[in-house]
């Protein structure tokens, strides 16, 4: 049997209206590009003749321009999940025009398995390798390839070109089973290998194979400041003082952290910090500063779910094959995120929230409480099963017109029992062991920026006195200030 090669409008044709289409990649890292964009351009056709075309979509977080933005403005989805971080789709779902449900990402694959959700019929992949015996390798992201390829009907690959196959090794490929036949996931140490080196498929599903030569649409990070510096200072302050205290065991623990400027400059504070010892991570995004840690020996090996890099530092990758193949291992994201490895390896969990209240609730998704941002990624996986779980954010945003700190969350993607610590630019909020007003004490003393700490205890001052005082007529009254007058420093309480 031979593989079928097409063009990728051609294998576009394949894609019905109605479709429940499964992507692979991740953040967006091996997401495939050229056959959502000609499906994109198909359905703007057939919208043009009068024709339906929508598609339900599941990702493994967010995809490129060229999958995820195209779709969206060709008005071609119906619904969408899991995480996003798309402009224009972000636009789109907001109008309610594509049913977006938000899932922690290790859930997604399981949930398709146990027929929770509608059925991937199509899987659309990008792979550095592919054979006629169905052996499918993924290039640099792997997300949810393994299950929608089991799954669906159909399989279309994109072959590109710019991912040589010397990837093929990196990868850990391995689904659990589904209760009650389900064993422990049997990595106990970061780097354990516990599947295959490739995706394993029916060969005659493999629908169509599409040549491409295109690098990773990873966009740019904007450099590090003097806040996200501070904050990245802070973590590692908070790291070695916890190591100092016993706390955290003199060998350190594997680091799991978000993504973004914040991440970046997190990791970077961690590696220049002459007390603390080289480290591990068990994470899912590999980014940028990771690959920088690994040259310098500060991070001695990483597991993630995939390596968001721009195409230079990729390209150092491939260079150096050998030495970062036995540094660095890609899962799919139902293992890099997995619950039960989270807690057996002890994870120290860094995420970042879009605002936090003052008894240590997070937000992390929605902005006033009703507009999507990007969803909640694999930060509910790891923040509830970490062994530390720390959220950073910037006391303000918006040139000090928000404060990330409220006296109620707007929207609760992360309780107060799951986050142990909340650092700010300003400082560190231990949480540990706090109650609820002892937590609000700690919050405005340490992270609140200093403009917003009388409005804070004067909110607390307004409240009566209960386990968690709050003033329910008055919780939201900086968001509604905000609304209304563009400036919560307005708020008068
Ligand atoms: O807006 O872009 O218009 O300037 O939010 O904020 O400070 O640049 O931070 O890029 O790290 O994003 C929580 C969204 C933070 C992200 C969130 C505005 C602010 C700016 C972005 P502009 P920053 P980041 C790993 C783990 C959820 C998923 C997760 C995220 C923009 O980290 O999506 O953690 N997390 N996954 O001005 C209104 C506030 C705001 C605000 C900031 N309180 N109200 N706007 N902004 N605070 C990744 C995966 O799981 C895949």
């Amino acid at each position: 049997m031979s593989l079928p090669f097409m063009s990728a409008a051609e294998a576009a044709q394949l894609v019905r209206n109605g479709d429940v289409v499964g992507m692979g990649g991740f953040t967006p890292a091996g997401a495939p590009k050229e056959v959502p964009t000609a499906i994109a351009h198909m359905a703007q056709e057939m919208h043009a003749r009068g024709e339906e075309f929508k598609i339900g979509i599941y990702t493994g977080a967010s995809t490129g321009d060229s999958c995820d933005g195209e779709l969206s403005r060709a008005q071609a989805i119906s619904f969408r999940s899991p995480y996003q971080s798309s402009k224009d789709m972000r636009t789109e779902l907001n109008a309610q025009h594509i049913h977006y449900f938000d899932m922690h990402l290790s859930e997604l694959a399981q949930d398709l398995r146990y027929g929770f959700l509608p059925r991937p019929t199509v899987a659309i992949v990008e792979a550095c390798e592919v054979n006629e015996r169905g052996e499918i390798v993924p290039t640099a992201g792997v997300g949810i390839i393994p299950t929608i390829c089991r799954m669906a009907d159909k399989i279309i690959v994109e072959l590109n070109e710019a991912m040589p196959a010397v990837m093929r090794g990196m990868h850990d490929i391995y689904e659990p089973a589904d209760p009650p036949m389900r064993r422990e996931i049997p990595v106990y140490h970061v780097g354990d290998r516990i599947g295959t080196d490739c995706v394993r498929v029916d060969p005659k599903k493999i629908a169509a194979v599409v040549k491409t030569n295109r690098p990773n649409e990873v966009g740019k990070f904007t450099p590090s400041d003097e806040t996200t510096e501070k904050i990245g200072a802070n973590v590692a302050q908070f790291l070695e003082d916890e190591m100092r205290g016993g706390r955290i065991p003199k060998q350190f623990l594997p680091i799991q952290s978000g993504v973004g400027n914040i991440a970046n400059a997190v990791l970077k504070a961690l590696g220049e910090n002459p007390h603390i010892p080289p480290f591990t991570m068990y994470t899912e995004v590999i980014q940028d500063s990771v690959i920088g840690l690994m040259k310098e020996g500060r991070v001695t090996f990483a597991s993630g779910c995939s390596l968001t890099i721009g195409a230079d530092l990729l390209q150092d990758i491939i260079d150096h094959i050998d030495f970062f193949k036995s540094r660095i291992v890609l899962r799919p994201q139902e293992i890099s995120n997995n619950p039960e490895v989270a807690r057996r390896l002890g994870l120290i969990t860094i995420n970042t929230a879009l605002e936090a209240d003052i008894f240590g609730n997070i937000n992390s998704t929605h902005v006033c409480g009703t507009k999507m941002m990007n969803g909640i990624g694999g930060s509910g996986d790891f923040t509830r099963n970490a062994y530390i779980s720390i959220f950073t954010t910037p006391s303000t945003a918006k040139g000090g017109a928000i404060s990330s700190i409220v006296p109620m969350v707007s929207h609760l993607d992360h309780s107060e029992h799951s986050v142990k610590v909340l650092i700010t630019e300003q400082g560190i909020a231990d949480l540990r062991g706090k109650s609820p007003i002892q937590r609000a004490h700690a919050i405005i003393d340490n992270c609140v920026a200093p403009e917003y700490k009388d409005m804070m205890r004067a909110y607390l001052a307004s409240a009566k006195t209960a386990h968690t005082p709050h003033n329910l007529s008055l919780a939201l009254a900086m968001h509604e200030e905000f609304l209304r007058s563009g400036d919560m420093r307005n708020t008068k309480f």
